[in-house]
């Protein structure tokens, strides 16, 4: 049976997903992110069947929250066993996308999707590193501040990832309007 990898996400608008993209150099060998791939996870869902896809979609269709207010604020790297593994771009304020978060969280369980237990931490991912990326410490220096003005997230997509050579492509597969 086919199957979809899933999550749940929040799009920049146009003028922020281009000042993303012009702070994307500096690191040598890194995946830079396209701006289709542009987005800040609420909560990622993972591979389901055709059938509990139907149920999130639908599920999230109740979805009843305010838009949030957010701007960029800096950059950061997360690591992976030691390693660089991806920088990102910070969003803030953490309040509102927190609570927008476990609105998600909640309504995923009512179709037996199990809570989140990482701790959120909202961010557009930049740049996916391999061993053999260049240092990032002069990227995060010079990027530190990047800092945009307020912009509006009005509604949250179900995305789709399909894993491919190169990088994962996401499709988004259903929207849903935030209360103005
Ligand atoms: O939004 P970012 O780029 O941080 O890394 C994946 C990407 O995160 C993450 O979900 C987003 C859309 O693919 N992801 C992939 N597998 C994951 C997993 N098993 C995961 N997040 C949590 N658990």
């Amino acid at each position: 049976m086919s199957t979809h990898r899933l999550f749940v996400a929040l799009r920049p608008p146009p003028p922020i997903r281009s000042l993303l993209i012009a702070a994307m150099h500096g690191i040598s060998g890194a995946r830079w992110q396209d701006d289709d791939q542009l987005h800040l996870t609420l909560r990622f869902i993972g591979e389901v069947d055709h059938h509990r896809a139907e149920d999130i979609a639908a599920t999230l269709g109740v979805i009843h929250a305010p838009a949030i207010t957010a701007r960029i604020a800096g950059t950061s790297l997360f690591e992976h066993r030691g390693q660089p593994h991806m920088v990102w771009a910070g969003v803030e304020p953490l309040a509102p996308l927190a609570a927008l978060h476990r609105k998600v969280d909640q309504l995923l369980a009512r179709v037996g999707i199990a809570p989140e237990t990482r701790a959120f931490m909202p961010h557009i991912t930049l740049a996916r590193l391999n061993r053999a990326a260049g240092p990032v410490a002069p990227f995060l220096a010079q990027s530190g501040d990047l800092a945009s003005p307020p912009f509006v997230f009005d509604h949250v997509l179900l995305y789709e990832s399909e894993l491919a050579h190169g990088g994962a492509r996401y499709h988004p597969v259903a929207r849903y309007p935030l209360d103005a």
